[in-house]
């Protein structure tokens, strides 16, 4: 039996230093003691090691009835997700013999050649959307990029798969970000990992010197935001 989904993306995460300890101010003005930088899986090795996470966890959730078996495209928002799209749906070719169309937006609309706000598969009424993301902490992003999706056709989003679920409170209630999300627009929302689930594993694997990535004090410091901020 291999090791869980989690534990092997909290290794992939430590070894590609996606995953940084420090100081570091988010989107949401919150000053956190850890960062999930996407942009780290920057090479062919990586991000197809990435896509193959994400189908992996697809597969689980089609598997365990959350997630329908008709998808039609992947759409990952711009620019982060563009590459998580293209990479998904590559390993579910791959990996799983599932043949499933890719979308992206262009974050400046196009007035030549084929005009337009998306690239990929094109979307019609009917179809079946996966939405991929990186991290979510707030729910931003995601809820700029519903409507727009919404205004394209009609469509149905059956559910959004992230890297990682920061497990973060919402400023205004005491749902995380991915229970809110999920809840407002009526999908579900999964992780391949979440973030007590990395500090978990953190404490357990070790880097090439046999130290435990994660240490006692950061252990500590992310404790103490998650005290703060977690829900
Ligand atoms: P929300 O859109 O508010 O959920 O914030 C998530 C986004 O912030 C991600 O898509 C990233 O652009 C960025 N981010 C990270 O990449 N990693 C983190 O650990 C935290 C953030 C963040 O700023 O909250």
């Amino acid at each position: 039996m291999s090791e869980p989904l989690d534990r092997r993306f909290t290794q992939f995460l430590l070894e590609s230093q996606a995953l940084k300890f420090g100081d570091f101010t988010l989107k949401s003005g919150r000053r956190s003691p850890y960062f999930i930088n996407a942009g780290a899986f920057n090479d062919g090795r990586k991000i197809a090691t990435l896509g193959a996470f994400y189908a992996e966890k697809i597969q689980a959730e089609i598997v365990n009835g959350h997630l329908s078996t008709r998808i039609d495209t992947i759409f990952g928002p711009a620019y982060k997700g563009i590459p998580l799209a293209v990479a998904t749906s590559i390993a579910l070719e791959l990996n799983h013999g599932s043949t499933v169309g890719y979308t992206f937006d262009r974050k400046e609309k196009k007035d030549h050649g084929d005009g337009g706000t998306m690239v990929g598969k094109p979307l019609e009424d009917g179809m079946n959307v996966l939405l991929v993301d990186d991290v979510m902490t707030a729910g931003t992003a995601v809820r700029e990029v519903v409507p727009k999706l919404k205004a394209q056709a009609d469509i149905n989003i059956v559910g959004l798969i992230l890297s990682v679920d920061r497990m973060e409170k919402t400023k205004d209630s005491n749902l995380s970000a991915v229970q809110d999300v999920s809840r407002e627009f009526g999908f579900g929302v999964y992780a391949i990992a979440n973030v007590k689930e990395i500090f978990a594993a953190g404490r357990e694997l070790t880097n090439d010197e046999g130290e435990p990535y994660v240490n006692d004090e950061i252990a500590q410091a992310a404790d103490a935001y998650l005290t703060q901020y977690g829900a």
